[in-house]
């Protein structure tokens, strides 16, 4: 009896796929659609129906050789789930124009994605449990450019003297690493006794903005808003009307103030944990670089999942490009300021041959950074 077809979907919540020729089951030929309004692709995710369980499947992303960090394919494998739960990676190659992977399905249907996604279900899910299981404070609720909710939450009464701690997440919307490292923050703030967070919350308030672009990351982008701007490049000319989720982000800090700002995202080519800094800044000063040092260097020691060998080159002194949020916020308050890297490969560190770098691994993290920002607080400024 011939094979059910096979039929694809993307027409969902960070969905991402063009299907080009599904004919030959082991020869799926596909193609990754650029964001809306920009020449940047990269994410993907989709959903096969009529998989044959234990016939060999082969999937071709044809358009892997123009995508926007072409060299980022080079060791990756993509991720799969027949529950859009469990996540595992797929043994994947890349020859310089197609990125293909192949595998003998269990289930009739899967997913693949270029990493774990988080759902806007998820995060209407985590926002809830902020509110109503950690204490947090749904302090302020700003409106992307289609009208979706940016809440910027706070643990914390905000009395004077007390420090101000931002962490935001997910500029980039195919950056999913970056919620699940805000769902780990907010999870480890359920616990009433942890006397390490309670001392960190003694001396600081957190401010968490857990999805920056959601308009992004519904469309299935990897870089840009529903305006077809780039949000870490919109932080000296943030306008309501092409950059309002930035708009609204600055126009909080500048109410409330900041003494120390973590902005996650993730990166397509880099194997390893890390974080860049504001040495390029013009106002950088040796405060400020003992601040960066000593966080690296507290992380490190908190988990394996960080290292300081691997990351970006280091900007040369007033060479910052200061429409980044790391730089424009640790100039704009003189703090300690950083951006906070997640590979969509592993963390070759601390390999993990099944998942790779993964949502649960993105939220111990955000559990770790909680550590380091504890041992810090006081010294912030
Ligand atoms: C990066 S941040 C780039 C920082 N570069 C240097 N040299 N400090 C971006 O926005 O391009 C963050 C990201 O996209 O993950
Ligand atoms: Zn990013």
């Amino acid at each position: 009896m011939a094979a059910a077809p096979l039929t694809f979907s993307a027409d969902f919540d960070s969905g991402n796929i063009q299907l080009l020729d599904a004919s030959d089951p082991r020869q799926v030929r596909l193609a990754i659609r650029p964001d809306t309004h920009s020449d940047h692709f990269q994410w993907f995710h989709f959903k096969v129906d009529g998989l044959a369980p234990g016939q060999p499947h082969g999937f071709s992303l044809t358009n892997a050789g123009q995508s926007s960090y072409k060299n980022a394919w080079a060791g990756y494998n993509a991720v799969a789930s027949y529950d859009q739960k469990t996540w595992f990676r797929v043994p994947s190659q890349f020859d310089g124009q197609a990125l293909t992977f192949s595998f003998e399905p269990e289930q009739p249907q899967a997913w693949f994605a270029y990493f774990e996604p988080y759902s806007r279900e998820r995060h209407d899910w985590l926002i809830s449990e902020a509110v109503t299981q950690a204490g947090l404070q749904l302090l302020a609720v700003g409106k992307s450019a289609e009208g979706r909710d940016l809440q910027l939450l706070r643990k914390g009464d905000g009395s004077e003297g007390k420090k101000k701690v931002w962490l935001i997440a997910q500029q980039h919307p195919g950056e999913h690493m970056a919620e699940w490292f805000m769902e780990g923050i907010i999870e480890r703030l359920k616990q009433r006794d942890d006397a390490e967070l309670n001392a960190l919350l003694a001396e600081a308030d957190l401010y968490l903005i857990p999805h920056m672009n959601p308009d992004g990351s519904f469309h299935g982008h990897l870089r840009t808003n529903a305006k077809g701007k780039d949000l870490n490049r919109a932080w000296q000319d943030a306008s309501a009307e092409f950059s309002p989720e930035v708009f609204f982000a600055l126009q909080q800090m500048q109410k409330y103030g900041v003494d120390l700002f973590i902005d996650a995202h993730g990166d397509e080519e880099i194997p390893h944990v890390f974080t860049a800094a504001c040495e390029g800044n013009p106002q950088y000063t040796p405060r400020i670089a003992q601040l960066e040092q000593r966080f690296r260097d507290l992380l490190c020691q908190q988990t394996a999942d960080f290292q300081q060998v691997h990351g970006y080159t280091r900007d040369e002194p007033g060479q910052a490009n200061m429409t980044l949020a790391c730089n424009a916020v640790g100039a704009k308050f003189d703090c300690l300021s950083l951006t906070l890297e997640m590979p969509f490969k592993d963390h070759d560190d601390n390999p993990d041959a099944v998942t790779g770098w993964s949502g649960k691994r993105s939220a111990q993290l955000g559990k770790d950074v909680l550590s380091v920002i504890a041992k810090m607080a006081r010294d912030l400024r």
